[in-house]
């Protein structure tokens, strides 16, 4: 038997199992980068950032990477993520995948960032420390009354 709202909730989990949540491919150009990502309901999503050179790079250079809390809080709403990365020679980009993590919560839409810093064979511009890009995850969970 069971009510509506029983029967929508089976449902979000029955599409969850048969489609999975969206598969994010690695942007290549920055107008390719989903600063604002639908939060999933199960599971997770991958959500890019992108490092990208205006010209192929003469040369091999690396830096590190880690995530930082904004609103979002890691390991509760993404996964918490830092290590070096290096974009070869004769390449332009990496893109830098981190982990959304899915829930059936309502909230408000939620922002984490990603900070770059510790630059080896090029410099940040203007001569910056560090670099940090901001996404917003967003909630898609409304409460029912
Ligand atoms: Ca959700
Ligand atoms: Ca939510």
């Amino acid at each position: 038997m069971g009510s509506d709202t029983r029967i929508s909730t089976h449902a979000d989990w029955i599409d969850f199992v048969a489609q999975g949540n969206p598969v994010y491919t690695a942007p290549t150009l920055a107008s390719d980068v989903i600063q604002n990502v639908p939060e999933p309901n199960f599971g997770s999503v991958l959500n890019y950032f992108l490092a990208t050179f205006d010209e192929p790079l003469m040369q091999d250079i690396s830096f590190h990477f880690r995530t930082i809390n904004g609103t979002a809080i890691a390991n509760k709403d993404y996964i918490a993520t830092q290590r070096q990365m290096t974009i070869h020679t004769g390449e332009n980009h990496v893109a830098i995948p981190v982990t959304i993590l899915g829930d059936k919560i309502t909230e408000a839409n939620e922002t984490f960032s990603l900070e770059i810093s510790e630059p080896i064979g090029f410099r940040l511009p203007n001569n910056a420390l560090v670099l940090i890009a901001t996404h917003t995850i967003i909630d898609n969970d409304t409460a029912i009354f």
